[in-house]
């Protein structure tokens, strides 16, 4: 099993495209855990491309193509998770913060809660607060998922948590946070009410949130 993770990480370290979805085939055949596969293959490899990027072996078009690889294997995932007991949970707004552009992990989020009994509203990336603020009206949402992956961007996490205590929302509504640049630090300078290292601790965090309420 673990070989065979090691080869997804390799794929996507090595950009290669054509080869990835007979992989992720091939660990959902040997029973391997959706959730292993995320974790422990694509963003362990995403990890190495990142790592190539900041020392230069890598340039931005080569984590464009690694962005693309990803991509590429993810319906097969998805096909994969249980919907559970759907949208019973709660609807989560989740968005890439403005300026961030960065949307595999915040999908990998959208596709663990969805699959976990929550109905998600993706916004999609490089959201304004404003956009959050109306999605939240419109839906009623009492949960909302930010995920940030640049240092530069990550200001408008206070702009969205201090625009809903201006909405007189910050009683019902709850902010996570995640993405590579957060942490239980940024988490307090923003004012977000919780944040998650991993997908799967965004699952555990809003399963927290939805049974207080
Ligand atoms: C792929 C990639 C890209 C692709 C994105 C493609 C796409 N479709 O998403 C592209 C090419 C677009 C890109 C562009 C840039 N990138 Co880039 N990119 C990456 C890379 C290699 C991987 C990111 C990724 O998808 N990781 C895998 C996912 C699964 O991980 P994740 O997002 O962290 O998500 C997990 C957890 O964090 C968590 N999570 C995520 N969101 C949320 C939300 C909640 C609520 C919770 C609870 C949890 C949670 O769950 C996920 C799964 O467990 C990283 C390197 C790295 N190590 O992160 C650099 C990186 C993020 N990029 C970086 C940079 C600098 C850039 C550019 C500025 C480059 C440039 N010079 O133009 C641009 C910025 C463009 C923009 N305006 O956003 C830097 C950021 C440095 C910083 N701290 O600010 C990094 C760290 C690379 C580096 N080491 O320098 N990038």
């Amino acid at each position: 099993m673990e070989k065979l993770l090691v080869s997804v990480q390799q794929a996507i370290n090595e950009l290669r495209i054509d080869d990835i979805r007979g992989l992720v085939q091939q660990c959902l055949d040997e029973n391997i855990a959706p959730v292993d596969i995320i974790e422990q293959g694509i963003s362990k490899g995403l990890e190495l491309v990142g790592r190539q990027f900041e020392d230069g072996t890598y340039f931005l078009a080569d984590l464009v193509m690694a962005g693309e690889v990803v991509k590429e294997a993810m319906p097969l995932i998805d096909a994969q998770l249980d919907p559970g007991q759907v949208n019973k949970k709660g609807k989560v707004i989740l968005a890439t913060v403005q300026g961030d552009i960065h949307e595999i992990g915040k999908n990998i989020v959208g596709m663990l809660l969805s699959a976990n009994g929550f109905e998600v509203v993706d916004l999609g990336v490089d959201v304004s607060p404003e956009k959050i603020m109306t999605a939240l009206k419109e839906t009623g949402a009492r949960f909302v998922g930010l995920s940030a992956l640049l240092t530069t961007m990550v200001g408008s996490i206070k702009e969205i948590v201090d625009s809903i205590k201006e909405a007189g929302l910050k009683d019902t509504v709850k902010v996570v946070i995640g993405g590579a640049c957060t942490s239980e630090r940024l988490k307090e300078e923003m004012g977000a009410d919780a944040y998650g290292e991993t997908a799967v601790q965004a699952v555990t965090i809003f399963n927290k949130f939805s049974a207080q309420n």
